[in-house]
C-alpha cells in the first residue's frame, strides 16, 4: 500500500487550522514564525516557498527574513539574537544548508531553545534523548506521525535507519528507541560505513532511507511485507519535466513497491509531512497545544 502524505499533512493542517481560529477566536494574536533564509539556493527558495503557503493556509503568520549570501557568521548570529529577543515571534527556523563560510553548528546552537521549531538546539536534542518533553525535529516527527496515523506498529519491530545526519538519522533513531507505546522498537542505525548492509536491511520491519543517494535502497535488501520510508528529496535531471527536474528519492520505487506492506512515494510522502510537523511544533511553541 503506498502511503498518502500529501492527504495525511492536509489534515494536519486542517486540524491546526482549527486550533489557529480557536485561539484567534479567544482573543489571542495569530501564530508567527520566522524563516530566515540566506542566500539563493533555488532547492531551498522552493522549500521556504513550501512553508510560506502552508502557514498562510493554517493561518499561521509567517514572516520571511532573506539575507544576503555574503553575510558573516556574525552579523547572522545578531539576527538569531534579534529573533530571540523578538516577542512577536513565537518560533523561527533558518533554512540549511547555510553558505560554506558559516558554520551550522554555531548559528543552531544560538537559538533560543523555546523557539527553535526545528529542534536542532543541543536543549531539544538532549531532551529528544531522554524521553523529555522537546521540540522535536520535523522530519522525525513526521515520520512518527504517519506510522501512528497507518496504524504501523513499531513496538518490539525492528527499525532500520539508514543516514546519520542530525536533522533525521539520528533524531530519529532517538525517537523510535525510547520506551513508549510510539517507541519501544530494536534500532539499527546503518550509515556510509557499516558492513553487511543488505544484510542488516533483510532482518528490518521497517527501513527509514534518509541518505540522498538516488536508488540506494534496492528490492533485494527488501524482506517481503517490510514497511519502507524514504526520506529522500533528490532532484534528478529530466528533459521531459517543465522545470528540466523531477524528484527522486533513495527507494527503487518501482522494484521496491511490489514487496512492501507500506511504502511512502517521493513526491507526496515524507516531504509534505516534514512541512506539516514545522506547523505542528509551531503551534507547540505557540502554547496553544502542549
Ligand atoms: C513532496 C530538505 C534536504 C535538505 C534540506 C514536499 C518538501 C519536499 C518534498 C519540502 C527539505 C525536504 C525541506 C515534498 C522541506 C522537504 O511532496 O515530496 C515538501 O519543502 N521539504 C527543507 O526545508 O530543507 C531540506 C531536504
Amino acid at each position: 500500500m503506498i502511503i498518502d502524505g500529501k492527504q495525511i499533512a492536509q489534515q494536519i493542517r486542517q486540524e491546526l487550522r482549527e486550533e489557529v481560529a480557536a485561539a484567534v477566536a479567544q482573543g489571542k494574536r495569530a501564530p508567527r514564525l520566522g524563516i530566515v533564509i540566506v542566500g539563493h539556493n533555488p532547492a531551498s527558495e522552493t522549500y521556504v516557498a513550501n512553508k510560506m503557503k502552508a502557514c498562510a493556509e493554517v493561518g499561521i503568520d509567517a514572516q520571511r527574513i532573506a539575507l544576503e549570501e555574503t553575510i558573516s557568521e556574525a552579523e547572522l548570529l545578531r539576527e538569531v539574537e534579534r529573533l530571540n529577543h523578538d516577542a512577536s515571534i513565537d518560533g523561527f527556523i533558518v533554512q540549511l544548508p547555510l553558505p560554506a563560510h558559516i558554520c551550522e553548528h554555531t548559528i543552531t546552537s544560538a537559538i533560543d531553545y523555546r523557539k527553535d521549531v526545528d529542534g536542532l538546539t543541543p536543549e531539544n536534542v538532549g531532551r529528544t534523548a531522554q524521553g523529555l518533553p522537546s521540540i522535536v525535529s520535523a522530519t522525525p516527527r513526521g515520520i512518527r506521525e504517519l506510522l501512528a496515523r497507518y496504524n504501523i506498529p513499531t513496538d518490539g519491530q525492528h527499525v532500520v535507519v539508514i543516514g546519520r545526519s542530525n536533522i533525521v538519522g539520528k533524531p530519529m533513531a532517538s525517537l523510535l528507541m525510547q520506551k513508549h507505546e510510539r517507541g519501544n522498537a530494536t534500532v539499527t542505525l546503518c550509515h556510509s560505513h557499516t558492513k553487511h548492509l543488505k544484510e542488516i536491511c533483510l532482518t528490518a520491519d521497517i527501513i527509514i532511507v534518509a541518505v540522498g543517494h538516488p536508488g540506494l535502497l534496492t528490492a533485494d535488501m527488501v524482506r517481503e511485507g517490510a514497511t519502507v520510508i524514504d526520506v529522500g528529496i533528490n532532484r534528478v535531471p529530466d528533459p521531459n519535466s517543465p522545470k528540466g527536474y523531477r524528484l527522486c528519492g533513495d527507494v527503487d520505487f518501482e522494484q521496491v513497491a511490489p514487496k512492501c506492506a507500506f511504502i511512502t512515494p517521493v513526491p507526496g510522502g515524507v516531504g509534505q509531512m516534514t512541512i506539516a510537523s514545522l506547523l505542528q511544533n509551531t503551534l507547540q511553541v505557540y502554547g496553544y497545544i502542549r
